[in-house]
């Protein structure tokens, strides 16, 4: 364990950093350009946010999945933990050189975590947060009972994917195999491959990697004649039960998925699959009617806009846009990005952006449009996005910090609070303030693929 610890700067940042992959390589900004020392926010600050919220999960949450910050208690997702915060924080841990609580997460992961369980647990965020936080746990400290979990686990969750299409089911008891909901949506089914393909690279098991595509290659197949997809979709008949087109939370992250697997696995179907949406994408939802660029909602089968609602989850698009090395486009959209952000102090989860007044006022403490300006900085080396992110981390230190830790909001305008702290604050929101913050640090987003939990994922095969 000591050794491990001790070498945890070049054992994580090293190979992150220096390895490179062979498709779609990105421009990223120069050296000079990225190190100027005069982040707004310094990498210190953030990382004793990290402190202050896993010390918090520590003293009232320790082994549960997350913290309750207001009252001081813990929640369970399922009625029994899956660890959620320490598997999702660990990597974050690494990263920062937070060598203590690094050994405290792993002890607790690799003596308490096991998943023969008689649970029914949600496909999706259990492959982006634990499945995900397994395999980058792996690969960033090399303990083989990492890969261990996460190969149990992804054999527990193959029987979702038993359905007529092949396209899964939303929950899965882990034990017995039996489903349920099967009315899913495209983020759902699309949002899987980085985490079974990486599983079958490492142990492998192709059956991983040929499930997760044959999932995916089924949803771009349904798309529109005009290329997008719907909202939601039953995976037993393969027809579309909604039938509007967006970029927002239920479909976002399958784009995501398209492009990253194509460079985490230089896969060409999938490199094709991400051409052949994301033009349409820019065609139809794209609007640049309101003082901006926003992407709205729209009819799968006819293009036709419905309707101006943007919010927090669709602010990862300004991120894969910069990666696919549309920086122009993406820049604008992050404009807007910022403009949803500072119109309000704090980015709401859902607000039009016609009349710029908010749809739903909360603000679970969501990473996205620190993501976004985290990958802008590096790719364009522009230090506007570093000013922009540490501008985001700060609000959201002074409205979200608590004595127990980092309390989601319930509205961005009353700043009144709700009794939670995700785990993916620890994961992904401070990791991407973190890595914006620090000089030097940045990873090389041609070697290293964040899959959309923040895991960072490797191609070492
Ligand atoms: C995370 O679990 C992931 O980023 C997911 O893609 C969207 N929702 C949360 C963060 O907002």
């Amino acid at each position: 364990m000591n050794r491990i610890l001790r070498t945890i700067r070049t054992a994580v940042l090293a190979p992150l950093a220096v390895m490179a992959v062979h498709v779609g390589a990105v421009a990223q900004g120069t050296p000079a350009a990225r190190d100027t020392g005069r982040a707004e926010v310094s990498a210190e600050r953030v990382r004793d946010a990290f402190r202050h919220a896993w010390g918090g999960y520590k003293r009232y949450a320790w082994g549960h999945d997350e913290l309750r910050p207001l009252t001081r208690g813990a929640k369970d997702w399922y009625g029994q933990s899956l660890l959620m915060t320490p598997v999702d924080g660990y990597d974050t841990m690494l990263l920062m050189g937070l060598t203590t609580e690094a050994a405290e997460a792993k002890e607790l992961i690799v003596t308490q975590l096991g998943f023969d369980r008689d649970v029914e647990v949600q496909v999706f965020e259990v492959t982006i947060r634990l499945l995900g936080g397994l395999l980058s746990a792996y690969q960033m400290d090399g303990d083989p009972r990492f890969l261990r979990l996460a190969d149990d686990l992804g054999k527990r969750l193959l029987p979702a994917f038993r359905t007529e299409t092949g396209m899964p089911c939303r929950f899965v008891n882990l034990r017995s195999g039996a489903v349920r909901d099967c009315v899913s949506n495209p983020a759902e089914i699309g949002t899987l491959m980085l985490e079974f393909g990486t599983l079958a690279r490492l142990t492998g098991n192709p059956v991983y990697y040929d499930t997760a595509k044959r999932a995916v290659t089924e949803l771009f197949r349904r798309r529109s004649a005009i290329g997008l997809v719907g909202g939601d979709i039953d995976v037993r008949t393969g027809r579309w039960t909604t039938t509007v087109s967006h970029t927002s939370g239920g479909i976002d992250s399958y784009y995501e998925y398209l492009l990253k697997s194509w460079r985490l696995f230089g896969d060409e179907d999938m490199r094709r699959m991400w051409r052949e949406s994301i033009g349409p994408v820019n065609r139809y939802l794209a609007d640049e009617g309101h003082g901006g660029l926003w992407y709205g909602y729209a009819e799968m089968e006819t293009g036709v806009l419905t309707k101006t609602h943007s919010g927090a989850l669709d602010a990862f698009l300004p991120a894969v846009l910069a990666l696919d090395g549309d920086t122009a486009r993406a820049a604008r959209l992050m404009t807007s990005v910022n403009r949803m952000w500072t119109t309000f102090g704090i980015e709401p989860e859902e607000m039009d952006y016609a009349t710029m007044t908010i749809v739903y006022p909360g603000y679970p403490l969501r990473p996205e449009a620190i993501e976004s300006a985290y990958y802008l900085y590096v790719l364009t080396g522009d230090e506007r996005y570093r000013r922009m992110g540490g501008a985001m981390f700060d609000a959201v230190e002074r409205a979200a910090r608590t004595d127990a830790g980092y309390a989601s909001l319930a509205n961005v305008t009353t700043r009144e609070r709700r009794d939670e702290m995700p785990s993916f604050y620890l994961a992904e929101t401070l990791k991407y303030a973190y890595l914006l913050a620090a000089p030097r640090s940045t990873l090389d987003l041609n070697a290293v693929v964040f899959n959309t939990e923040a895991h960072p994922l490797r191609k070492t095969w």
